[in-house]
């Protein structure tokens, strides 16, 4: 570790990470930032299979209080904005990395594979999400406090095989926009990180997504892919007071992949 002093952006700061799951989780990433920058952490798990994973990340980032949060359950949901307000009472940052469909809308046709329950469980647990914690834990959050959300770019093109996912984000993307309307006058602040593909368990399983990777790295301006450390630097400057001007906005963190009309010719 080197002893020059670097920026602590977030310091006093308070911030509720949901969505951790692994060491490859862009919540990881978001976590270890934070941590680095001062901030105080609370972590929520989904389900007992993730806790003692989630318990064991809370000691690396000296956080005592870790708790169950499924967010298709409004009693979890609740269960969350009780815990917070007893063990801190107030706070200032709530960052939501979740997103889930049904595997079999993944892939292939969206036309054939998009029955009603895949779209309601896509919507429910990618978008609604994201405004139901923030109905449940706004009224806790300090001014200069911000909520932060992670979207991905097949919301506004087509990305093959995201389908149903890619209409839930577009959701995820419309109320950050809102929420940022209600919330503007309390100095409460609503963005989304837009992240270009990363290996993470969520990318698990998707099919072909090494190639997708892979293109990717040779289409993208950088040249390469994006890594969680610096989606969690980005965050980082979103909640922190640096951002004091910036709400309602979708900042993409991608190489500016979703910037490229067409790959560079060879
Ligand atoms: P991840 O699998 O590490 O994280 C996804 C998280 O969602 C997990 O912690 C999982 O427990 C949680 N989750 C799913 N259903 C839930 C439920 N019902 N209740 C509570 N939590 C639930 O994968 P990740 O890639 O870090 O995904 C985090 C976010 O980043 C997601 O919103 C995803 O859409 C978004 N994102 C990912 C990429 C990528 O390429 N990996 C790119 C852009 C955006
Ligand atoms: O948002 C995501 C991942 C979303 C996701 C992943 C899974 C896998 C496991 C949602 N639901 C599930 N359900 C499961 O059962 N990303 C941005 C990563 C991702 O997923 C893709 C991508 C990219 C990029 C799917 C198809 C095409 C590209």
């Amino acid at each position: 570790m080197s002893t020059i002093n670097t920026p602590r952006l977030l310091e006093g700061k308070r911030a509720l990470i949901v969505g951790l799951a692994s060491k490859h989780s862009i919540a990881k990433g978001i976590a270890d930032a934070f941590h680095q920058h001062g901030a105080e952490l609370v972590l929520t798990y989904q389900g007992e299979k993730l806790k003692s994973r989630v318990e064991k990340f809370a000691e690396d980032w000296n956080c005592n209080l870790v708790i169950p949060c499924d967010v298709s359950d409004d009693e979890q949901i609740e269960g969350v904005s009780q815990a917070i307000k007893q063990h801190w009472g107030e706070f200032d940052i709530l960052i939501h990395s979740v997103g889930y469909a049904p595997m079999e809308a993944l892939d292939g046709s969206f036309l054939e594979n998009t029955t009603r329950e895949a779209f309601k469980i896509a919507h429910d647990i990618s978008s609604y999400s994201f405004t139901a914690l923030a109905s449940a834990l706004a009224p806790m959050m300090r001014p200069g406090g911000s909520l932060l959300t992670m979207s991905y770019h097949g919301s506004q093109q087509i990305i093959p095989n995201y389908n149903v996912m890619g209409l839930a984000k577009a959701s995820l993307e419309a109320s950050v926009r809102y929420l940022a309307s209600d919330l503007g006058p309390n100095n409460i602040r609503v963005n989304s990180i837009s992240a270009g593909p990363i290996k993470t368990l969520a990318a698990a399983g998707i099919k072909n997504f090494r190639r997708m990777l892979a293109d990717s790295a040779e289409v993208a301006p950088l040249r390469r892919g994006v890594t969680i450390e610096e989606v969690g630097n980005t965050a980082t400057f979103l909640c922190s007071d640096m951002a004091s001007g910036i709400t309602g906005e979708i900042v993409y963190v991608d190489g500016g992949l979703s910037k490229a009309g067409m790959a560079p010719l060879g």
